[in-house]
């Protein structure tokens, strides 16, 4: 299967504006200028499945580049049913998880999703292969969206 990236600049090609909604146009390279300069992520992976499941993790690094606060509400990806922010915490002496309806990172701050915090849940995952590359668009409160290829790695990475 070729990679999603590979469809994207295909798609991009044959059609203006055609993969990611409001941000693959022909002003395409000026945008991914403007992302450079707002949110910068980095380390980011997503674990491949285990077999016979189609709901996996997601970790990453995501700097904010700004002067203001950055709200993420929602992310999206063509090869994932659903992806939702999680946070495990420890409730009584047990690992718990629970949904955030968003992920704020402050002005000149980082957030850091990893193993045993927040993180990326993925449900109705597409078969993945270990360093295929999957696009995760993520929106923020303002509308402005900020697409990163993240690499799949095998079910035990540890990050
Ligand atoms: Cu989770």
């Amino acid at each position: 299967m070729p990679s999603v990236r590979f469809i994207c600049m295909l798609a991009a090609m044959l059609v203006t504006g055609a993969c990611t909604p409001g941000k693959e146009s022909s002003e395409q390279q000026e945008s991914s200028q403007q992302k450079e300069a707002t949110l910068q992520f980095e380390g980011a992976v997503i674990r491949q499945p285990a077999p016979g499941l189609d709901k996996s993790v997601g970790y990453v690094s995501i700097a904010n580049r700004t002067d203001k606060p950055i709200t993420l509400v929602s992310a999206g990806s063509t090869v994932i049913g659903a992806i939702e922010i999680h946070e495990t915490r420890e409730v009584e002496g047990l690992m718990r998880m629970r949904r955030l309806m968003e992920l704020s990172i402050g002005a000149r701050d980082a957030a850091q999703l990893k193993p045993n915090g927040k993180h990326l849940m993925l449900f109705r995952l597409q078969p993945l292969r270990v360093g295929e590359q999957v696009e995760i668009v993520f929106t923020d409160t303002a509308g402005n969206q900020y697409a990163h290829a993240f690499d799949v790695v095998p079910l035990g990475y540890q990050p």
